[in-house]
């Protein structure tokens, strides 16, 4: 997979080249392109962003950077194309839908990402309109909760949707036990030593019955779901 990103703090996208996915960019799994939107704009402070039409408090960025940007990542008439083979364009925002372990399972299934990265209070709309004319354009967010900029949410997404690629995690099996794999919270987890702090490990994990084990983390993750997270259960 290929994913290219746009954003005016490249070294934000440093933390990449540690652990799993560090080690998928070495393996060739991952290919990473880090743009600084600040080389497309061309006057004499490099500036990114301006004041909003019709007031208001805060700065927009400004849409001439983000259209030469895109302009650069996005295969022309990429849309068109019958087998869909353009780019996804993510924008993350407050103001999209918001992004689940489903949305990491299709966004995985691409060939090429690309993120653009807006601070401020946003991006000039006809960014998003523009780009949307010459490939598949969504808004994603991370929850109910206010970042600074797209960066972090960047890292969050690319971190869930990075592991599900086939090679990145060693073992697949570690995949399919997670949280949210199968709609409900993921069962507690114990090792050695059975006992500590006077606490014992509980002992149907130590029966060996892989029945009554199977059962006993169902149980837990149901029991789980229905007092954290009751709406995953519907
Ligand atoms: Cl994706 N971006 C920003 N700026 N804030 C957010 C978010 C994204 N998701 C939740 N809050």
């Amino acid at each position: 997979m290929r994913i290219d990103i746009v954003t005016i703090f490249p070294t934000f996208f440093d933390a990449l080249d540690i652990s799993l996915l560090g080690k998928a960019k070495s393996a060739g799994l991952l290919e990473l392109g880090v743009h600084d939107l600040r080389d497309f704009a061309h006057d004499r402070h490099r500036s990114v962003d301006d004041t909003p039409y019709g007031g208001g408090a805060g700065m927009v960025m400004k849409p001439e950077p983000w259209g030469e940007a895109l302009d650069a990542l996005i295969p022309e008439r990429s849309a068109d194309r019958a087998d869909g083979s353009g780019p996804l364009v993510i924008f993350p925002s407050p103001a999209g839908e918001v992004f689940t372990q489903a949305s990491a399972r299709a966004f995985a299934a691409e060939s090429h990402l690309v993120f653009g990265c807006g601070r401020y209070e946003g991006i000039d709309q006809r960014v998003f309109d523009d780009a949307a004319e010459r490939s598949r354009v969504k808004l994603v967010s991370m929850g109910d909760y206010v970042l600074n900029g797209g960066e972090v949410a960047v890292l969050a997404m690319i971190e869930a949707i990075g592991r599900l690629i086939p090679g990145v995690v060693g073992n697949p099996e570690s995949l399919v036990e997670e949280s949210h794999e199968d709609g409900l919270l993921e069962y507690p987890s114990y090792t050695k030593p059975a006992e500590w702090r006077g606490r014992p490990v509980p002992p149907v994990l130590l029966s060996g019955n892989h029945g009554a084990i199977a059962a006993w983390r169902r149980e837990q993750q149901l029991e789980r779901t229905r007092r954290v997270r009751p709406d995953l259960l519907g």
